[in-house]
């Protein structure tokens, strides 16, 4: 089981938000035991859980039943007896050549559904139905296979809504709800060998990106990252991973064009950049650049004073459009020849972008 972090929810705005924190809980554990050398692989998992939330050992009830079609009632039991905060129900059901999957799966997952309607304690439905047991295996493997451990959080303050990890210069970016942009120490790899210093957690910058809308995109490039605003502009910035002050980067560029929220930032094109938005047009530009070691003191390459297009930032541009539909979050990706976007209308593009003769963006 998964276990992420999110930020503190914000009590002032009467938000609602769950916690990992189980040290107060009281959990039973039903498994099945037919299939039980899958059912265990669960079972593990379930127990290896408990330490990244918290829960004592002792405070897990673990109980068995003959089979996913049995889990029901001795959820029920176990549920209204008052004495858990949360009962769990693991089994596997595999299909076979008989109609037992669709009478067994659906008995487990309808009496777990009732086990909680009826008394009010969460019943969480553990049971995996599969077609075979190597799906099984794919989603309950040994060890850690199907468990992330948590190794460490970055705090952000505000909904994050937007990460890029830099493997390079081990720097996560982070884009929030309120405008601004952080860059986190991504903390250490193993075998790698800057691994020293590395301090998981470690806000490196925390600036606002964006004053005028949430950050709705970040990527990360050679030497910064570029922001997209839920506004329309996108901004490149130099981030210097050794300036650990929390002082903010420089700004090395403005690109004004968007009129919409800018989703998806790809940088995987080293002379452009291109960037999709929430109505569907995908634009490319000159990539900026971002290198501070080339000169440290560069003033913005182009800057837009007004919400117009200036003439170093129209030049550099090229326009393209996934059929007037949002480009998905994540959805635009650009190689050195082709540009590839996909639309909340399940179309993807496609563009070729590699005659662009004397090199300027404009295809
Ligand atoms: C009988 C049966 C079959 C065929 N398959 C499964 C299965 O894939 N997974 C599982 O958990 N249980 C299976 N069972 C057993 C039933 O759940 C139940 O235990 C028996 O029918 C006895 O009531």
């Amino acid at each position: 089981m998964a276990v992420g972090s999110l930020p503190a929810p914000d009590s002032s705005a009467g938000g609602v938000c769950g916690s990992h924190n189980g040290s107060d809980l009281r959990i039973a554990i039903v498994t099945a035991r037919w299939n039980d050398h899958l059912t265990g692989r669960l079972l593990d998992g379930a127990r290896r859980a408990y330490d990244h939330c918290s829960i004592p050992h002792e405070a897990v009830t673990e109980v068995w039943a003959p089979g996913s079609f049995e889990l029901p009632l001795v959820c029920q039991q176990l549920a209204g007896s008052g004495e858990f905060d949360a009962v769990i129900a693991i089994g596997v059901v595999v299909r076979g050549e008989t109609t037992h999957y669709d009478i067994v799966s659906e008995a487990a997952a309808v009496g777990v559904r009732e086990a909680a309607s009826s008394t009010g304690v969460p019943v969480i439905f553990g049971v995996l139905t599969t077609e075979n047991e190597d799906q099984v295996l794919a989603r309950a493997g040994d060890d850690d296979t199907n468990n992330l451990e948590l190794i460490g959080e970055w705090s952000t303050g505000q909904a994050a809504l937007c990460l890029s990890l830099d493997t390079e210069s081990r720097v996560l970016y982070a884009g929030t709800a309120d405008g601004k942009a952080f860059a986190f120490d991504a903390g250490p790899v193993d075998g790698d060998e800057l691994t020293n210093g590395f301090e998981c957690g470690r806000v490196l910058s925390a600036w606002v990106a964006h004053d005028d809308g949430v950050t709705r995109s970040v990527s990360h490039a050679r030497g910064g990252c570029l922001t997209g605003s839920s506004t329309g502009p996108m901004y490149a910035w130099r981030v210097d991973r050794d300036l650990s002050d929390g002082s903010p980067p420089t700004l090395a560029r403005k690109m004004i064009g968007h009129v919409a929220a800018v989703v998806s930032i790809s940088v995987g094109n080293p002379r452009h950049v291109v960037s999709g938005a929430h109505d569907g047009t995908v634009r490319v530009w000159n990539a900026p650049d971002l290198l501070a070691e080339d000169d440290e003191d560069e003033a913005p390459i182009a800057v837009d004073g007004g919400g117009g297009l200036d003439d170093g930032v129209k030049k550099s541009e090229c326009l393209y459009a996934v059929t007037g539909h949002t480009v998905w979050l994540g959805g635009v990706q650009a190689d050195e020849t082709r540009i590839i976007c996909d639309g909340a209308n399940n179309i993807a593009m496609c563009y070729d972008f590699s005659e662009d003769p004397d090199d300027d963006g404009d295809i």
